[in-house]
């Protein structure tokens, strides 16, 4: 569920995917951070890249809001759009049966009673969302919050029966679903200098997640589908796109990453079978002791529908005494051999 995924926003200084990840003990870390890398060439040969590390006043590389036309975006439209718009599903399911009941018994269904999340949901057309927002989607903003189109005017008009859903090639052909939760925000990486120091792409991204309620093991995966809009006026050549996290399995001094490429999927898993590095200790931090899961990152859709092409990691320079070749990257070369999946020391490229 959603409501334990710390979606964290700051205002116009910079965004990060997310914070942590916990299921049902808040408290023990499974994500540290996480941020999705894009990089590649221009017709210039210069390298462009966003890789967005440990957000911080002078560490990150994405900013709120969407990119105008002309490449650019300002303050204003990163502080407007600084947000993460929520709606759940038991409002989608609340709001289905009062439209249906107003149309087939006449019970009254004003909008005031139609749930906020729903009333101001980032959907193209809303006529309620400035009330809500107190500003104004701007009409060229295209691929914005998805939604049952009851009338199929092409406009999200909650009190003609429209409501928010997710389309996702998981539902099929022009399929949707109702999630427990989905959240949608805009955000992109012109806004200012790249902490990685490469040249800005210009790319805008819409950013869908949702989770469901189930009896399985749906009920513990966060699915994220983006939508990547290169508003630059340049082609970016020789491109690639990753998903770059610190997971923490719990105690983060004990952890391994591995490579399912059956299933297009990053794995974290625990070095031994207790969650810790005296015990069940691990300097005050809150582990999983001996009940330890497995957390993975599974690209289930790509652009190109190769997949996961390589991954790589990167060792923490505070555990172990670890060769400083094989720690954070430090220059853009760096980050951009690790977004593309090579490892950078001593030019000994080595996909994984
Ligand atoms: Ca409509
Ligand atoms: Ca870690
Ligand atoms: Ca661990
Ligand atoms: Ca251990």
């Amino acid at each position: 569920m959603l409501e334990y995924l710390y979606l964290a926003q700051e205002i116009c200084g910079g965004v990060q995917m997310l914070l942590e990840v916990s299921g049902s003990k808040k408290e023990v870390f499974r994500f540290y951070a996480g941020s999705i890398w894009g990089g590649g060439r221009d017709p210039f040969d210069n390298l462009k890249l966003a890789a967005n590390t440990y957000r911080s006043p002078t560490s990150t590389d994405f900013w709120s809001g969407p990119i105008s036309d002309d490449g650019s975006t300002f303050s204003d439209q990163c502080r407007l759009w600084d947000r993460i718009f929520k709606v759940r599903g038991d409002e989608v399911a609340f709001h289905i049966l009062r439209y249906n009941r107003s149309i087939n018994e006449g019970i009254p269904y004003p909008a005031s009673e139609i749930p906020k999340n729903i009333l101001g949901w980032p959907a193209v057309g809303n006529p309620f969302f400035e009330s809500i927002h107190e500003f104004t989607i701007d009409s060229d903003l295209t691929n914005l919050g998805s939604f049952f189109d009851a009338d199929s005017d092409g406009m999200y008009d909650p009190s003609k029966g429209d409501y928010p859903v997710v389309r996702s090639s998981m539902a099929g052909q022009d399929g949707f679903m109702v999630p427990a939760e989905q959240s949608f925000n805009i955000f992109n990486d012109v806004g200012n200098i790249h902490t990685s120091n490469g040249f800005p792409m210009q790319f805008q991204f819409n950013k869908t997640s949702f989770a469901f309620q189930t009896n399985d093991e749906v009920n513990d995966m966060t699915f994220t589908h983006f939508r990547i809009t290169n508003k630059a006026t340049d082609i970016l050549e020789r491109g690639y796109f990753t998903y770059w996290m610190d997971g923490d399995l719990g105690c983060y001094q004990d952890d391994y990453i591995g490579t399912d490429t059956t299933r297009n999927m990053l794995y974290l898993y625990n070095q031994d079978d207790v969650d810790g590095i005296n015990g069940c200790e691990c300097n005050g931090v809150p582990t999983f002791c001996e009940n330890i899961p497995l957390v993975g990152i599974r690209f289930f859709d790509t652009p190109d529908k190769n997949g996961l092409s390589s991954t790589m990691y990167y060792n923490n320079p505070g555990i172990g005494g670890q060769n400083p070749a094989t720690t954070d990257p430090a220059t853009t070369m760096e980050y951009m051999q690790a977004d593309d999946g090579e490892t950078y020391s001593n030019n000994r490229r080595r996909r994984i």
